[in-house]
């Protein structure tokens, strides 16, 4: 197993005005999922792609869910010892007819201080905060506790 450093940035939790705008033009989500968490004691993470096909660059800013105190996009790097450590992503630039992958072992959405537990079959809505102010609601759904990708 290995060893995972949090490094806690705590950026004091700003809380964005969401416009929740659903079917904002120019954003598609595709393939979003959550591993099911055992109990509410650790955090858990959500993965998915955004991929954007309007014509101008976007910028992912944070996350919001009603499941977690303090969602946080982080960005998992591993050194040449193989010590991963993670750390809030900041602002993510997504150009005009790129993508963004959120999966395990890169980028991730972490649901810091869960509220409560993530059950395998369920599903819950999050939303992506973009500094355009036209955000995105989707729906994540749990997969089992040792899923590895959104297909299983
Ligand atoms: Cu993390």
């Amino acid at each position: 197993m290995k060893r995972h450093f949090f490094a806690l940035f705590l950026a004091i939790a700003a809380s964005f005005p969401s416009l929740a705008l659903a079917d904002q033009p120019g954003i598609t989500v595709e393939q979003p999922w959550s591993r099911a968490s055992i109990g509410d004691s650790r955090p858990g993470a959500a993965y998915l792609v955004v991929q954007n096909t309007g014509t101008e660059i976007r910028v992912l800013t944070g996350v919001e869910t009603d499941m977690a105190m303090m969602p946080q996009i982080h960005r998992t790097t591993t050194d040449a010892n193989g010590v991963s450590q993670m750390a809030p992503a900041g602002e993510i630039e997504i150009l005009a007819g790129e993508s963004l992958t959120l999966a395990p072992g890169g980028l991730h959405i972490m649901l810091m201080r869960l509220n409560q537990p993530l059950v395998e079959g369920e599903s819950y809505a999050l939303t992506l905060v973009f500094k355009n102010g036209h955000n995105v609601d989707i729906s994540v759904p749990i997969l089992g506790v040792a899923a590895r990708g959104p297909e299983n």
